[in-house]
């Protein structure tokens, strides 16, 4: 199926105080102004009881500096990898993972539930959602600023709630890749081109069928590897994600927590509900393989496939996940203190160094 651009979607006709606002879409929060001060305290605080209390293992948590490197010289250099690939140039390599059972990949089989905070005001929408593919053009470059085509906190036609979907086979392990693109981040340092990434990590069980075994999430600076059987199951089996009022910043939810009610939530089938209620919006999926269900597949070259491919790119494991022996050997809370202190330590050294230099030169 060839994308068509924009994605033409069914109008959302939803309840609303004023017709204007029907008529142009969904409002399901109002635009939230950034205060610098408190949105670094409020994202220091989100970040401890995840990190202490969630069920994941936490990588590069706290850490500064990409680490990722040195992860896949030490853990993945013989690992093959079936699926997106780029030349030394940045050109893609693109190539359909074989699905076992004979059939397309089915998206909606294995996604998780994402549930927004009722202050957000940044959905996924595609990387192109306004039908260029400039993405500097989409929200304020500076916080509370003017311009950008991005209208916070309204769903509609052109601000469709979309996202980019990929299938990669690693080693023993087929991964299931789901990114989000969102104009701005209004938490921790304001900036645009906003992302997060959820992988769902599959491996053959007992009856040669592709089992869940693992869930990643993008956290701040690092990430988060769940096994399946500690994640919050919804109705429909589907683990859930707690996405971070403004950051995006992915939690997924542990067995003793609760589903909440309020906000904009994406179900693991794509359809959306707003405060509990069903929405006529769904997610849609866009995709640079051929052989997935529903996704729209995207045109090598178009603004659509190359502002999608930027994106998926930021998430730095989008097209090449991390093997879950990373976690195991390099991941947990310890761990990442110790390289945050590390990291205090080598900026106190350095500034005695330019003390040093100022007093002695
Ligand atoms: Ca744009
Ligand atoms: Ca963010």
């Amino acid at each position: 199926m060839n994308l068509s651009w924009p994605p033409r979607l069914p109008n959302p006709r939803l309840p609303s105080k004023n017709k204007a606002d029907s008529e142009a879409g969904l409002r399901v929060a109002d635009p939230r102004a950034y205060n610098a001060k408190l949105e670094k305290v409020r994202v220091l605080v989100e970040d401890i009881p995840a990190a202490t209390t969630g069920p994941g293992l936490m990588l590069g948590l706290l850490d500064q500096h990409s680490r990722l490197t040195e992860y896949r010289e030490k853990f993945e250099k013989k690992v093959p990898l079936t699926g997106i690939r780029f030349e030394n140039d940045g050109t893609p390599v693109i190539t359909d993972v074989p699905n076992p059972q004979d059939k397309a990949w089915d998206p909606f089989q294995f996604m998780p539930r994402f549930l927004f905070d009722p202050g957000e005001d940044a959905f996924p929408v595609a990387p192109a959602f306004d039908g260029d593919g400039n993405l500097d053009n989409n929200a304020p470059s500076k916080p509370n600023g003017v311009g950008g085509n991005y209208r916070d906190g309204v769903i509609e036609d052109r601000q469709a709630l979309s996202g980019g979907f990929a299938v990669t086979r690693k080693g023993d392990y087929t991964v299931l890749t789901y990114s989000f693109y969102y104009p701005h981040n209004k938490a921790g340092d304001y900036h645009t081109k906003d992302w997060s990434i959820a992988q769902v990590y599959l491996r053959p069980g007992k009856d040669g069928k592709l089992q869940p075994e693992s869930l990643y999430t993008s956290w701040h600076h690092g990430g988060m590897l769940t096994p399946w059987d500690k994640l919050l199951k919804d109705e429909q089996g589907k683990p859930v994600i707690q996405v971070g009022l403004g950051s995006h910043s992915l939690t997924p939810l542990g067995l003793k927590d609760s589903l909440p009610e309020r906000g904009l939530q994406i179900l693991g089938n794509g359809a959306a509900q707003w405060n509990d209620k069903p929405l006529p919006n769904r997610l849609s999926l866009d995709s640079f393989q051929k052989n997935v269900q529903t996704a729209f597949l995207l045109e090598p070259g178009s603004d659509a496939f190359k502002t999608r491919l930027l994106m998926m790119r930021y998430g730095y494991v989008g097209f090449d996940p991390l093997m879950p022996e990373v976690f195991a050997e390099q991941g947990g809370v310890a761990k990442a203190i110790e390289e945050k202190a590390a990291g205090y330590a080598s900026r106190a050294l350095e500034k005695l160094k330019e003390t040093w230099k100022k007093l002695f030169d």
